[in-house]
């Protein structure tokens, strides 16, 4: 039986949390997997899904959205209501530390609405997400046909 004495475990956990990304006033959570999906008819809108990781100490709150591709952005949510599926804006979205929230057709979503030109299957993107406090997340989609 190996018996490990208490200061090399003492070491470990040093190296062990040294290891862990820092997450000082310059971390920032990430959006992966993002993309967007056309509409089936034509029509000003289109939703947006993908992954926001906050794998930063604290917790961040989105409070807005914006791109220079769309008049108009923001969050929304889908829910059953009484067996009908509605959408609601979400005003803000708070990420908790080591959280993560998922943009996935049925729920959470982009929605965004008054597209600036056209917009093609492979095209990409950008869509900033606004912190409270002040910082700005980046995430690229990509634009997918209505098959997602
Ligand atoms: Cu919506």
């Amino acid at each position: 039986m190996n018996r490990i004495s208490a200061p090399a475990v003492l070491l470990a956990v040093l190296a062990a949390s040294a290891a862990l990304p820092a997450c000082a006033r310059d971390c920032a959570p990430t959006v992966r997997e993002g993309w967007l999906r056309m509409p089936p008819v034509e029509m000003p809108m289109l939703a947006g899904f993908g992954r926001i990781s906050n794998d930063c100490d604290a917790p961040v709150t989105i409070t807005g959205v914006r791109s220079t591709r769309f008049g108009d952005a923001s969050l929304h949510e889908t829910r059953i209501v009484d067996g009908v599926s509605r959408m609601r804006a979400v005003p803000a979205l708070e990420l908790e530390a080591g959280g993560e929230a998922v943009l996935a057709p049925g729920g959470l979503h982009l929605m965004l609405m008054q597209p600036v030109g056209a917009l093609a299957p492979g095209a990409t993107v950008e869509v900033e997400f606004l912190l409270e406090g002040g910082g700005v997340l980046r995430g690229s989609f990509e634009v997918r046909g209505p098959g997602g």
